[in-house]
This record gives C-alpha cells, sequence and structure tokens, in this order.
C-alpha cells in the first residue's frame, strides 16, 4: 500500500486498488479523529468491471448503478471513465452493443457477459476473439418472447391485419372461424426463447412443429432437428415463428425457395434477426399472395428506415424490435449472479461458441 507522506494534493483520483488514491484525512473517516498525522491511504480491495456499450451514455450509467449496488465487492465503471491501468486490470466487460475497437482496449479480460440474449453482431464483430462470452439467459425474457409470440401468432390467427382493413373500407365481413387445434404453429430454433414460445403456444391450443440444430425435446411439440427436415418443418407450419439465432448458415434461411414451401397462405412472424429472412423474397411471396402477411420486429437495418417499402406494405405489420426487450432488474440479477458465482467458484455459464456464431 503507498501512503504518501507529503501528498501535494487531496484530490480524490479513483477508488481503485490499481490507481494511486489520496484522500483528505478528515473526509477519508468519518468516525473520529485520525491516529496519526501520516495520511492514510484507503484502498479498497474490488474487482473492476468494465461497461462497454454503444447504447446512450445515461443508459449506461444507470447499468453501472444497478450492478454495482448488486455486487458490493465490485467497481462497475464505463469504460470512458476508467483510466489506463484500470484497463489493463479489468478482468470481465458487461456489455451490449460494444464496439470491438473498445474491447481491444481491455487486454486482460478474463470474460464478457453480454446484457443481451442475441449476440450475433458481435460475434460477427470479433474474429478471433478470445475470451469466452456468456450471453443472457433470463426466464423472464424467456416469458416476455413467449408472451409476444402468442400476442401475435393470435393477432394473425383472428384476422386482426384483414379486420383493420375491413374498417378502413367500412366493410362488414365475416372471416371463417378456425380452432386452435386446427392449426400449426412451426417454430424454427428451440432454444431459450423458442421452447418458451412452444409450451405457450401448445399451452393455448395450438400444434407445433419445432426445429433445432440439434435434437431438443419440448413436451407436446413435435420437434425436428438438421437441415434435412427443414422442408418438413415448412410444409407443415400455417404459421411460421423464428426464432434461431442469425448465423453463418441461417442468414437468408429463408430465401423464394424456402418460403414456397410453406402452405398457401401462411404467415410468418419474424422474432429474431432481419437477414434471417430475404427481404425481396418475402415481399414477392405476400404480393404473389403465396404468403398472407408476416410480421416482422427485425429488419436489415434498424431503425427501419423511412423510404423502405415494408412500412406501407398491406401485407406486414412493423415493430421495432420489441418483442421481448431486455429487463433491466432480472437482467442485472442474473449478470450479477454469474459474477458473483465465478468469482467465488471460478465458473461460468455455458459460453457462446463463436465459431459456430451462437
Ligand atoms: P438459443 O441459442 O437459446 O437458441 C437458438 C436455437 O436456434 C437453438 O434451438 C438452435 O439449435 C437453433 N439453431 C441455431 N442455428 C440453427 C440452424 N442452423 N439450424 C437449425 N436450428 C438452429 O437462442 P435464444 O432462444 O436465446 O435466442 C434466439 C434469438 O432470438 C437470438 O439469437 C436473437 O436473435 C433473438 N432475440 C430477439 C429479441 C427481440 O426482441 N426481437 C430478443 C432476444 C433475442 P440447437 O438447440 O440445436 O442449438
Ligand atoms: C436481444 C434483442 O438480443 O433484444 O436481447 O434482440
Amino acid at each position: 500500500m503507498e501512503v504518501p507522506s507529503e501528498p501535494a494534493s487531496f484530490e480524490r483520483q479513483s477508488e481503485s486498488k490499481y490507481c494511486t488514491l489520496f484522500m483528505q484525512p478528515d473526509t477519508a473517516n468519518t468516525a473520529g479523529p485520525l491516529p496519526s498525522t501520516e495520511t492514510i491511504v484507503v484502498m479498497p480491495e474490488q474487482g473492476i468491471i468494465a461497461l462497454v456499450s454503444r447504447i446512450g451514455e445515461a443508459q449506461q450509467r444507470l447499468w453501472a448503478s444497478r450492478l454495482s449496488a448488486l455486487l458490493p465487492g465490485e467497481r462497475v465503471v464505463l469504460f470512458d471513465d476508467l483510466c489506463e491501468s484500470e484497463r489493463g486490470a479489468a478482468e470481465i466487460a458487461v456489455v451490449a452493443n460494444p464496439d470491438p475497437a473498445v474491447l481491444a482496449q481491455l487486454p486482460n479480460l478474463v470474460w464478457v457477459h453480454s446484457l443481451w440474449a442475441g449476440v450475433e453482431r458481435m460475434v460477427a464483430e470479433l474474429p478471433g476473439f478470445r475470451p469466452p462470452v456468456v450471453r443472457l439467459i433470463d426466464p423472464e425474457l424467456a416469458r416476455t418472447m413467449a408472451e409476444a409470440v402468442l400476442a401475435w401468432t393470435l393477432y394473425l390467427f383472428r384476422d386482426m391485419p384483414a379486420y383493420a382493413q375491413q374498417q378502413r373500407e367500412r366493410r362488414w365481413h365475416q372471416l371463417e372461424y378456425r380452432r386452435p387445434e386446427q392449426v400449426t404453429v412451426g417454430i424454427l430454433g428451440l432454444g431459450a426463447l423458442g421452447s418458451a414460445a412452444a409450451l405457450r403456444l401448445i399451452d393455448a391450443g395450438f400444434n407445433v412443429i419445432g426445429w433445432s440444430r440439434s435434437p431438443r425435446t419440448v413436451p407436446g411439440a413435435d420437434c425436428r432437428h438438421g437441415a434435412g427436415a427443414l422442408g418438413q418443418v415448412l410444409a407443415a407450419s400455417q404459421f411460421l415463428v423464428i426464432l434461431t439465432p442469425l448465423t453463418s448458415e441461417t442468414r437468408g434461411l429463408m430465401n423464394a425457395a424456402r418460403l414456397a414451401e410453406l402452405p398457401e397462405g401462411a404467415k410468418l412472424i419474424n422474432f429474431a434477426r432481419g437477414p434471417i429472412v430475404d427481404t425481396a423474397n418475402l415481399i414477392e411471396a405476400l404480393d404473389s399472395g403465396h404468403l398472407a402477411h408476416a410480421v416482422l420486429d427485425v429488419f436489415d437495418e434498424e431503425p427501419l428506415p423511412v423510404d423502405s417499402v415494408l412500412w406501407n406494405h398491406p401485407g406486414v405489420t412493423v415493430l421495432p424490435h420489441i418483442a421481448a426487450p431486455t429487463d433491466p432488474e432480472t437482467a442485472a440479477q442474473i449478470v450479477a449472479g454469474n459474477i458473483r458465482c465465478w468469482r467465488r467458484t471460478g465458473e461460468l455459464p455455458p459460453a457462446v461458441d463463436l465459431g459456430r456464431g451462437y
């Protein structure tokens, strides 16, 4: 511990154990007089967690204070507020859409925790990144996504876009009703979010057929896996919900040929990432009447450019990436819990497979 005998300044430079800390004696200890004329330097044994994000500064500060409150033994600090030695000392980065150039300035990172469930942009921007990346797996996020999938499946199932159009035309016309059991919803992706969505749809009475890369079991759902099974899943899906991550295998997955495999009049919901569906092919399928409607929450470019044809297409419902927002309260608890666990045991939750892309 460094004890400067005659500090030139009493300015508090940092609370870190890594930066020299000068504290004014009478503010450093409010419990009573200091025992000697020497200045006491308080250096709390705290780890440094760098917060790296391209979200706005105010939001970053909120995350930092939320996490700090849950992690009394740590300092959660915005990257820009870290001094040089602190950057070298940071072992953990908590990130949300991080700038890769900024992450590169944290040379001793041991691991990274994403505040978001989807890490596709990060994976694409960080080829060869070595520290393990842990993404957010939050039951509350899964619940929110399942709720969104049910909400927009019902929106399509109960013909709300058609009734809204009829109202604009002052047209009184009753469309045929079918029961949920008469309808099959396909779900591409049976991970944390897709499997929760499947269970919610089954609970609401729908038949569910799901698709994953490796074998998965969701009670009550017909689960298929592997590229060879995609055609069977699409052929059965009157409604198709996309919840696979964007990877080299899923980019452009729903192209003209795949869209054509859906039954006539099928409806599509993309809650994953825009480039999984080929937009031009989707518009063609809607214009030809092969597809009846698409609910899109995600796009090739976000925010969706004002001149995009999707805004005014009668067969498209545009949502501004709201299917399942990160819940700050539950996400902070989960991230803090994972950090505490790692400090205690050295164990991390399963990391993203950067080679596989998710
Ligand atoms: P998971 O990693 O838990 O699940 C991904 C699923 O997709 C797995 O079942 C996986 O198969 C499957 N999959 C991946 N690649 C393929 C492939 N080539 N062929 C077949 N199946 C494949 O992810 P989450 O469920 O947590 O999240 C999914 C996505 O949802 C995120 O990546 C993100 O893009 C999006 N998202 C959107 C939000 C929104 O608000 N719109 C909010 C949060 C996330 P397997 O089980 O075999 O690994
Ligand atoms: C996420 C998202 O990945 O909002 O969390 O898409």
